[in-house]
């Protein structure tokens, strides 16, 4: 058989990919092409995404893998979810595209927050709780003050729908994107007019979403690639990331994807809704093919992440950043965990003085050096993701045997072993670039080179190293 190749365009908030997965003798293998840094950028009070940046880093790599795999059968793209842009007809920008962690969201956060019954029927309606970066808030936030923009505006594309449509000229929404935007109706595959009314947000600027594995057209705006499909693919990253969890099919598995954001949940043919279910925030997602994946955000790596940059001693490699997992490790236990749910984390301009600030509160002293705030923070992930789990297994009544973690932290050592020890499962890590391996199976279930998912899963189960981090005792496998 002749081996099938598929490009991934995998955008993170901290960093973006493209990456060829080679499908032969049901066998993935992927090889990175381009990645590349991408951070928001403020001006004047606002936080901004570059996106003529990120388009040129897209085209770059995807030029190189035109170059080095001939030919790529396919493309999909899977970006960070809520963030969007609005355009006329003509496609063209009539707004800049702005970060979800810019603060214009807070007045609308707290309005909802207040309104205690408004928040339970948004919460009936959409599954998806009251979060500061939420597309529902951000859009009342345009609509409301600025008024021309529905004169502007006659579409709203979330980012992976904007790069489809940069892609191959076609402007459509997408299912798994869709159901990060507290817009979508829980019950069904379509926006939720009770939702759009309430944020005032005009309903014409969306289209029925579509599924995963709808093909889009040939790649029109490069030359190289102009034999190449463009499918939909679970567009949002942390869908893309649990399609790639290599699962066993009795439901016993707790995913996390673990990145900039800790993704805790399941798999489930039915949402988790209820006062216990919003108090605990729980978002029903949904999967490319319409089901639904209950999960929580837990803050992430976006902890470390900032942490390192407060340090002039920042790790600029791999070994180094496993020499300082390692220092961290042989410290003892912290004493003081972190509350890892603070708002104060969310968007802070230090962070180190943030969780010195969170200790200071609590009545605890603030670590003394770096791997000090790496042990603090792993631990505090880890008990983050444990108390995710017992809440899951309390609402939706289910005993979860293991946690699959795929994404950056897969590889973190610490952080695993940290949330076998407070949730007291065995971690199994996949040292995986989950999100491309979802995005690419989705095109390959797309065309045909793939019965299903459950297929898939098989086969990536069969093939993949695993790591297993046993609770309590330092022991691996
Ligand atoms: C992860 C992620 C999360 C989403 C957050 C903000 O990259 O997509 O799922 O809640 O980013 O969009």
């Amino acid at each position: 058989t002749t081996p099938l190749h598929c490009a991934a365009v995998d955008l993170g908030a901290t960093s973006g990919r493209v990456i060829v997965g080679t499908w032969a003798r049901n066998k993935l293998r992927l090889t990175e092409v381009h990645r590349f840094p991408n951070t928001f950028q403020s001006l004047g009070a606002h936080d901004y995404w570059n996106l003529p940046g990120l388009w040129a880093e897209v085209q770059t790599g995807l030029r190189q893998a035109a170059a080095q795999f001939k030919p790529i059968a396919s493309v999909g793209v899977d970006t960070w979810g809520v963030d969007y842009v609005l355009v006329n007809d003509g496609g063209r920008l009539v707004f800049p595209a702005h970060a979800y962690r810019d603060a214009r969201t807070q007045p609308g956060l707290k309005r909802l927050g207040n309104t205690r019954a408004a928040l339970a029927r948004v919460y009936a309606a959409t599954g998806i709780p009251n979060v500061f970066y939420n597309s529902s808030l951000q859009l009342q936030e345009v609509v409301a003050n600025c008024a021309a923009i529905e004169d502007l505006a006659t579409r709203c594309l979330f980012l992976p729908d904007y790069f489809n449509y940069l892609l191959s000229g076609r402007m459509e929404n997408e299912l798994t994107i869709a159901s990060t935007t507290q817009l979508l109706d829980v019950h069904s595959t379509n926006w939720s007019r009770q939702a759009l009314d309430y944020f005032r947000i005009p309903a014409q600027w969306f289209s029925k979403p579509i599924l995963a594995g709808t093909k889009l057209g040939q790649v029109t705006s490069l030359a190289e690639l102009k034999a190449t499909q463009v499918i939909a693919v679970p567009s949002h990253d942390t869908a893309a990331a649990y399609d790639a969890m290599p699962a066993s099919p009795d439901g016993t598995d707790l995913f996390l994807s673990s990145g900039t954001w800790s993704l805790v949940g399941f798999e489930s043919d039915q949402p988790l809704l209820g006062a216990e279910a919003l108090e605990k925030r729980i978002a029903n997602e949904r999967t490319g093919r319409g089901g639904y994946r209950p999960l929580t955000n837990v803050i992430g790596l976006w902890l470390l992440e900032r942490t390192l940059a407060a340090f002039d001693k920042r790790p600029k490699s791999g070994a180094e950043f496993d020499a300082l997992a390692a220092a961290a490790a042989k410290l003892p236990a912290p004493k003081q965990l972190l509350d890892v749910s603070d708002l104060v984390f969310a968007n802070p301009s230090s962070m180190r003085a943030a969780i010195d600030a969170q200790l200071k509160k609590r009545g605890a002293k603030p670590p003394r050096d770096l791997p000090g705030y790496a042990r603090l923070i792993c631990d505090s992930l880890g008990r983050g993701h444990a108390d995710a789990m017992r809440a899951f297994e309390r609402l939706a009544g289910r005993t979860f045997k293991r946690i699959l973690i795929v994404g950056g932290g897969s590889k973190n050592q610490l952080l695993c072993q940290a949330t076998a020890d407070a949730a007291g499962v065995p971690v199994v890590s996949f040292s995986l670039e989950g999100t491309a391996v979802g995005n690419i199976a989705s095109q390959l279930i797309a065309l045909r080179a793939v019965k299903d998912l459950a297929t898939f899963r098989a086969h990536l189960a069969q093939s993949i190293k695993q790591t297993t981090y046993q609770p309590k005792s330092r022991a691996q496998s």
